[in-house]
């Protein structure tokens, strides 16, 4: 962590697993805050449960909601009402974001709250011990799933987008300054915007799926990134694995 951003940390060390996305993510976010020069008396971070939901709180130094598992959104829809001044960015999992949360991030983006939602998807309840998500990919292990799950996983840009979001963006975690630009364009949109972090889980989803090896996951997840402008040729089922990275937003 370099100087500058220093002052936005609560902690020396977080808590994440070795090779854990998250604190990836958490250097993003902050850099993103402090390239915006966000004022902290008008700033709140709202989480609900989960490792992702450690990313703002306790790490980084700003008024923080850690609030209750899938109700990010509805707190951060509560404190944006109570006051309208406050820049409100949510950082939590894909879990409580799209699964118990999916109604509230959906009918945010419909009644477009003025918020970023950052969504940190590792692809499983981590936390919990590697449940099977909604962003699960198809066939992929997980603790409910030893034989890999059966759905195929929500597109959550693509679902975000359909509800009504000004903006969303896709990037994974190896490509952080990508992830920077769009938490600050996302920011400074007025309206609900959406940022999916695809974050590597090394201890529930890559152990369960033979990433023994850290680098193994990490190229894993680098080779299924496909540019959406590459996108546009292929199939719904030759996309179905992939990660179609880039930017949504309205011309
Ligand atoms: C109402 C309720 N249901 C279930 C739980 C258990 N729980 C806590 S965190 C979590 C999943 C978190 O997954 P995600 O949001 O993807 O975060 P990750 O740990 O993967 O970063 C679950 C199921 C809970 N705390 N409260
Ligand atoms: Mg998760």
């Amino acid at each position: 962590m370099t100087r500058a951003l220093e002052h936005w940390l609560r902690v020396e060390h977080t808590a994440f697993c070795p090779g854990c996305g998250h604190g990836i993510l958490l250097g993003s976010v902050i850099r993103a805050a402090e390239e915006l020069g966000l004022d902290r008396r008008r700033l709140l971070f709202v989480s609900g449960i989960g490792c992702a939901a450690w990313i703002p709180s306790p790490n980084i130094k700003a008024d923080t909601l850690h609030t209750i598992h899938g109700r990010a959104i509805a707190y951060a829809t509560g404190a944006k009402l109570a006051q309208p001044e406050l820049t409100v960015i949510v950082v939590s999992g894909d879990g409580d974001i799209s699964s118990i949360g999916g109604n509230h991030m959906i009918h945010a983006a419909r009644r477009n709250i003025d918020m970023t939602v950052v969504c940190a998807n590792n692809e499983i309840y981590g936390m919990t011990g590697g449940q099977t998500a909604s962003t699960t990919p198809l066939g992929a292990k997980t603790a409910t799933d030893p034989e890999g799950s059966k759905y195929p996983p929500f597109d959550l840009c693509a679902l975000t987008r359909a509800a009504g979001a000004r903006y969303a963006a896709r990037w994974p975690v190896t490509r952080p300054r990508k992830l920077t630009d769009s938490i600050k364009k996302a920011v400074e949109t007025k309206g609900f915007t959406f940022i999916e972090a695809i974050s590597p889980c090394p201890t529930q989803f890559g152990r369960r799926n033979r990433f023994d090896d850290l680098n193994a996951l990490y190229d894993h997840i680098n080779n299924l990134c496909i540019a959406r402008e590459a996108a546009g040729d292929l199939t719904r089922e030759q996309l179905a694995k992939r990660f179609v990275i880039g930017e949504y937003e309205d011309v």
